[in-house]
């Protein structure tokens, strides 16, 4: 049987990433990257949003796929090497790999070790599809090792991961995608859409406060990683849609005057001022569809659940 192979192109560099916190906590308002909510407790987290009745994007992506995928691979064709962007358990690829028919699978996430287990079982499970684990940190740069192949390729990025991203980054990386995908190439990807504020800020602040965990959790990295001092007890979690935007927003905020301090720096946060955590854009379908034909791809489909709350397009 064929065994997974591994590859790590990402290595950590934690002066950088004290650098990239200090400067984000200093800034005026203090931000800090949505990246760094998750360590290993976050994205347990994370996967516990997934669950909740309030936090609709999963569910309703995977209700689209189980409706449409049929027409979504008629578009795609068989044999494809499938690259997961940001692959994780690879549980919603592997749902796929039966009627998208992929001739190899290349897991993209920026660990491998978070990849292996998951990898070893699919491998067991799809003995026929070759599969290849890679690190890398795909936010700044997308490259593939030469080991991805250069058969045709169907990049898949699920979970409208991609609202995580400004616009402007969002249009960076989906040429990036284009480029890698080379001529035949297509892309899988998941939208979360404009909707009603109310259904979109209790996904995001919901009654269990799960979401509040995984935000504040941050709190507890700044100290792991950059040796500040944050107690969570001083601040509350805030979720946010701005209209303007189109992005729910993600802030901490301090419940008292408080003073941040790490070694060679201090931030001093009034009452009621905030970090700013994480920003989830939301798109209109003809908004994402513009998106894409300006990264370069001039085909697209795109299909919706029926409330159009979640969109899942096919490009090429
Ligand atoms: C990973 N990403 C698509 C999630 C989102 O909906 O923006 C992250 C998240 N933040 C709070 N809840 C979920």
């Amino acid at each position: 049987m064929a065994t997974p192979r591994f590859i790590q192109l990402h290595q950590e560099d934690s002066a950088a990433l004290r650098l990239e916190l200090a400067r984000g906590l200093s800034a005026s308002p203090a931000m800090v990257s949505p990246k760094f909510l998750y360590d290993a407790l976050g994205s347990r987290l994370f996967d516990a949003i997934t669950e909740l009745p309030e936090y609709y994007p999963t569910r309703t992506e995977r209700a689209i796929f189980d409706v449409h995928a049929a027409a979504m691979a008629a578009c795609i064709g068989p044999g494809r090497t499938m690259i997961d962007l940001g692959a994780g358990s690879c549980e919603k690829a592997a749902r796929l790999f039966g009627v998208m028919q992929p001739a190899r699978y290349v897991a993209v996430d920026i660990s491998v070790d978070y990849l292996r287990q998951a990898l070893d079982s699919l491998q067991r499970q799809h003995p026929r599809i070759e599969m290849l684990g890679v690190g890398a940190d795909f936010s700044s740069s997308l490259v593939l090792p030469p080991e991805a192949g250069r058969g045709e390729r169907l990049l898949f990025y699920p979970g409208s991961s991609i609202g995580n991203f400004t616009p402007e980054q969002a249009l960076r990386l989906l040429r990036q995608v284009r480029d890698v995908g080379g001529a035949g190439g297509a892309l899988l990807i998941g939208i979360d859409l404009v909707k009603d504020r109310s259904v979109l800020e209790r996904a995001y602040d919901d009654p269990l406060q799960v979401t509040a965990a995984f935000n504040l959790n941050l709190l507890r990295r700044l100290d792991t990683l950059l040796g500040c001092d944050a107690r969570v007890e001083d601040f509350s979690h805030v979720a946010l849609f701005n209209e303007r935007d189109s992005r729910i927003e993600m802030h901490l905020q301090a419940r008292r005057d408080v003073t941040l301090r790490w070694p060679g720096g201090e931030r001093r946060l009034a009452e009621g001022e905030r970090i700013h955590t994480e920003n989830s854009y939301k798109y209109t379908v003809e908004g994402f569809d513009r998106l894409l034909r300006e990264a370069g791809f001039t085909r697209t489909a795109c299909w919706t659940d029926p409330q159009r709350w979640f969109a899942v397009f096919v490009a090429s």
